[in-house]
């Protein structure tokens, strides 16, 4: 390699040029060799500035992880790289979509990444409630639940504290608010938001591209593109019952190690359903889920 290779880090993509950030914060237009076009949001890579035209990333380093999301035809496309934390956006308008919350947490697990789950618009939580049982379910099962209005700024101390020091993505539902978490938790880089979304040049307010941010108070946010649903691709049941939090860890005392916790006898699982232990409805999503494995 020539001896201007530069570390940076992508901070967004679109097609083939995508903007790399400098050691010092400096954000360079840069093309990706042609081998190297799955380079993502959140890659730390090798880059070469150019007097012409621009700067080329020439190396992707090695990846600790990557979100993916089947594409047209079912194949992983990544979204974003070295995630540390995922956190599941659901509003109360739209409603939320829990199984599509319980796939998002399966992916959390596998990535390995932590997960949080952000409720927003509860400013709107009267004209349109949700079943504050489910909250509570989540939380029993150790995850963070934090409700927040992007409106009404409601909420954003306990969003920031869980954002700090790591890097973190948004995602969920078209709709459900992520962008505006963005610009309230980043009030005084509306400027560098503007330039990123006019460089993309699509004149929509919907996000079409995985985009890094960095926190005022510690921390990295990307914001990533809604969706209508997600599903988790290729996953083997057993990957699949180590996702569901709660399902593992009953799932140790079944009398078959590889149990699929469906139609084995001596199922803990099924005994913690009957028993109240495991809630019933994510025991339905597990098996909805497994039932979707053994069609494709
Ligand atoms: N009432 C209410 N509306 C909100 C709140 N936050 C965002 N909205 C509105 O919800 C709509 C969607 O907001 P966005 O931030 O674009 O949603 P998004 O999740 O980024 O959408 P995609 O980019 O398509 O994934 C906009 O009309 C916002 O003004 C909130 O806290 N309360
Ligand atoms: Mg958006
Ligand atoms: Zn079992």
């Amino acid at each position: 390699m020539s001896q201007d290779t530069r570390p940076g880090r992508v901070i967004t993509r679109y097609g083939a040029e995508m903007i790399v950030e400098d050691r010092d914060g400096r954000a360079h237009r840069c093309t990706a060799r042609r081998k190297l076009q799955d380079a993502v949001c959140g890659d730390h890579v090798q880059w070469q500035p150019s007097q012409t035209g621009n700067a080329i990333v020439v190396a992707i380093e090695r990846r600790h992880n990557v979100l993916t999301r089947p594409d047209l035809r079912g194949r992983p496309k990544p979204i974003a790289a070295n995630i540390d934390q995922l956190v599941v956006v659901s509003a109360h308008l739209p409603a939320p979509n829990w199984e599509m919350v319980d796939r998002y947490l399966v992916a959390a697990e596998l990535l390995p990444a932590d997960a949080l789950i952000v409720l927003n618009k509860s400013d709107l939580a009267d004209s349109h409630p949700v079943d504050r049982g489910l909250l509570d379910e989540y939380r029993a099962l150790g995850y963070q639940v934090v409700e927040v209005s992007s409106h009404r700024e409601h909420g954003l101390d306990a969003l920031h504290a869980a954002l700090k020091d790591r890097t973190s993505i948004l995602v969920g539902l078209s709709g459900v608010g992520k962008s505006s978490l963005i610009q309230n938790l980043l009030p005084e880089e509306k400027i560098r938001i503007g330039a990123i979304s006019d460089y993309s040049n699509k004149g929509k307010h919907t996000t079409t591209s995985a985009t890094l941010y960095h926190l005022p108070r510690g921390g990295d946010l990307i914001d990533s593109p809604g969706v209508r649903d997600f599903s988790l691709g290729k996953v083997t049941p057993a990957e699949l019952a180590s996702g569901f939090r709660d399902i593992a860890a009953h799932g140790e005392h079944c009398r078959f190690h590889n149990c699929t916790h469906s139609v084995e006898p001596g199922c803990a699982v099924k005994a913690a359903v009957e028993s109240g232990e495991i809630s019933q409805r994510r025991y339905r999503n597990y098996r909805a889920i497994l039932n979707g494995l053994n069609e494709s």
